[in-house]
Parts: C-alpha cells; sequence; structure tokens
C-alpha cells in the first residue's frame, strides 16, 4: 500500500525562537506595545481556540460550517478537486465536510494542510486518515505568510481554502501579499480558491463574539503572555492583565488588548529586557478585520486573483468567496 501520510517540517527550533524573541523584543520596545497573533497558538491556546468555536456568542465558524454544507452540492457539481491545501488548517473539523463531499466512490484525494502548530496538524491528520480510507495527507508545519513555497505541486485540480476568516488577523498589506502567494499555488485556470471572511455587521454582535461570558476569549487573550514566558524566561503575571475586545468602526477590526491593572514591571530574562507597563496600559495582540464583497473585491486587485461566486449566510455574517485566477 502507497504511504498515504507525510509530513514536512518548515520551522526549524532555532530559527523559530530567534524569530519570536525578535517579535517579542520588537513589540515590548514598540508604542503601543504589541504580540503577533500567531503567538496565540500553542497546545493550549488551540484547544482554547476549539473552545471558543462552541461558544453561543462565537457566531463566525458554526455560520461558516453550515453555508459550507449548503454551497457544496453546487460547487462539486461544476468542480471537484483531487488536491485540497488548507492554510491555517487547524482541527480541519469543517475540512470533512468538504471531504464528505468530494471523496466519491473512493476517488483518491490528496489533503495538504498547512498551519504552525505541529501538535494539532498530527493530531488531525491522524483522525482523517483514520476516517477517509482514500485520503492522502501532505502535512506542512509552517508560517502561511513565509512558507507557501514549501507547498506541493498540485496533484491534479486544486481548491486552495484559507477559512475561519483568519485572512483578518493580518494587515492589509498582508492580506494582499497571502492571497498572491495563494495565487502562486494554482496551475490551471479551473483551479480554485475558497476564502472564508467575517462581515462588517452591528457592533454588538460583533463586540460579543470577542467578549463572550464564560471568559474563554479571554484565557486565549492572555495565553500569549504564557507563550512569551516559556520563550524567552519572562515573569509575565496572566492575572495582572485584563482581556479588553472592542469594535474599531472606521477600521472595521475588532481589536484584542491585554491592559495592565497596575503599573508594575516585567522581567524578559533572554532578551535581557525589562518592559514596564503604566496602569491601564495595553499590549495590542489581535486584530481581526471584518470584510464587504467590495472590500474583498478591491483586496484580490492586482493578487492575480478574481471573485467567481460570492456566497452570504440569511443573517449576512459571514460570506465564503469562491475565487478564480484572473
Ligand atoms: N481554520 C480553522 C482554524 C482557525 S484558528 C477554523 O476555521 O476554525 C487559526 C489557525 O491558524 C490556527 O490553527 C493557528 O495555529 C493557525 N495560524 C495562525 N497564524 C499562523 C501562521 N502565521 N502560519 C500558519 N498557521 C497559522
Ligand atoms: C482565528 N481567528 C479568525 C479568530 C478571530 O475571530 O479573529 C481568532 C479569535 N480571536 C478571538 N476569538 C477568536
Amino acid at each position: 500500500m502507497p504511504m498515504r501520510y507525510r509530513i514536512d517540517v518548515h520551522t526549524d527550533e532555532q530559527r523559530q525562537r530567534q524569530q519570536l524573541e525578535d517579535d517579542v523584543r520588537r513589540g515590548m520596545t514598540a508604542r503601543p506595545k504589541s504580540l503577533p497573533p500567531k503567538y496565540f497558538y500553542d497546545r493550549a491556546g488551540s484547544l482554547l481556540f476549539e473552545r471558543i468555536t462552541e461558544l453561543p456568542e462565537y457566531y463566525p465558524t458554526r455560520t461558516e460550517s453550515s453555508l459550507l454544507a449548503e454551497i457544496l452540492p453546487d460547487l462539486v457539481g461544476q468542480f471537484l478537486p483531487d488536491d485540497i491545501v488548507e492554510i491555517g488548517s487547524g482541527t480541519s473539523e469543517k475540512t470533512r465536510r468538504v471531504l464528505d463531499a468530494v471523496s466519491r466512490g473512493g476517488r483518491p484525494i490528496r489533503y495538504v494542510p498547512l498551519d504552525v502548530d505541529r501538535l494539532t496538524l498530527e493530531t488531525s491528520a491522524e483522525r482523517l486518515l483514520r476516517d477517509y480510507p482514500d485520503l492522502t495527507v501532505h502535512a506542512v508545519v509552517g508560517d502561511f505568510e513565509r512558507d507557501l513555497g514549501h507547498v506541493p505541486a498540485p496533484a491534479g485540480r486544486r481548491l486552495a481554502m484559507f477559512l475561519g476568516s483568519t485572512i483578518g488577523n493580518l494587515d492589509e498589506p498582508e492580506q494582499r501579499r497571502l492571497l498572491a502567494g495563494l495565487r502562486d499555488l494554482l496551475r490551471e485556470p479551473g483551479d480554485r480558491v475558497l476564502l472564508g471572511v467575517d462581515l462588517v455587521k452591528d457592533v454588538k454582535t460583533l463586540e460579543a463574539a470577542y467578549n463572550d461570558s464564560a471568559g474563554v476569549t479571554a484565557e486565549f487573550n492572555r495565553n500569549i503572555l504564557r507563550v512569551v514566558n516559556r520563550a524567552v524566561d519572562g515573569d509575565f503575571d496572566p492575572e495582572a492583565f485584563r482581556h479588553v475586545a472592542f469594535y474599531n468602526e472606521r477600521a472595521a477590526r475588532i481589536e484584542m488588548h491585554l491592559m495592565a491593572e497596575a503599573t508594575h514591571a516585567v522581567r524578559l530574562r533572554r532578551l535581557g529586557l525589562t518592559v514596564g507597563f503604566l496602569r491601564g496600559e495595553a499590549i495590542w495582540t489581535e486584530s481581526s478585520y471584518k470584510f464587504t464583497r467590495p472590500g474583498v473585491e478591491s483586496l484580490l486587485d492586482a493578487t492575480g486573483l478574481r471573485l467567481h461566486r460570492w456566497h452570504v449566510d440569511p443573517a449576512n455574517h459571514f460570506a465564503l468567496a469562491l475565487i478564480r485566477p484572473a
């Protein structure tokens, strides 16, 4: 039997550690202080994110999942992929909907998930291989902002997916760069990108999704300080910071911050750095941009991609954009 599983690791520990140290030093000496959101996702962070997806206030995951179920029969009627790349794949739970629709009658499908969190990637690959006997998995551990070049060449007709509105965690220049990178993963004019985007909507719904009553998002936010402590031998007390999340209407983004409850100093021993915090001073940990159809169309300009279909749920909360080469 041919090997059905392969994993390529593009995060050599030395390079990863160096990058994290550089990012923390830059972020902790900047005004305002900030940390890149990709550092949320150690094992604990990924598990907290999984819990977020199940919260009553966090509508994006369940809305995108129903939307996928709704559009897939028509989509695979017109376009049946052999090769599915997914970046920021996480637990690949929603991917199952796609695999259920495309793996008809024992068709061989190759799935290429790419994520920074190796353990989540391995666990979900194992589960998928068990549940889909005709599936081959070629997992890639890496950073989607840097490692798309390591995605293997297409094995047949390709669908590249970026779900969950994770594109919204990047600022606009990085969003464009990433879309251009996705374009480079396509080979044939019939290949497609499926992009999930959270939509601009009323402030109450948006803010509730990032301020859940069970406090899981607050724990997810504080977890980034545990990741930093471990990586640079720091003494952040996560409980000394308050979770703050609000919608910045002008910039069309949720902003998450960690606000110091009292004036204090934090030592980051491996960096030889002591960072002072004033009471009320915040670390900006995440932006989560919200989109409109014209916004996505203009984002696609100059990326070599064009909007093909736009699917929205009945409440207008979330959209799946099917995108083709321009
Ligand atoms: N696609 C899933 C998971 C979204 S959570 C869903 O829609 O539910 C965001 C995922 O992206 C996490 O699994 C995280 O580990 C991954 N991620 C975040 N930043 C990343 C980066 N720079 N490179 C690769 N993966 C990243
Ligand atoms: C992964 N990403 C799209 C989530 C979001 O909604 O921006 C991460 C998240 N942050 C707080 N809750 C969920």
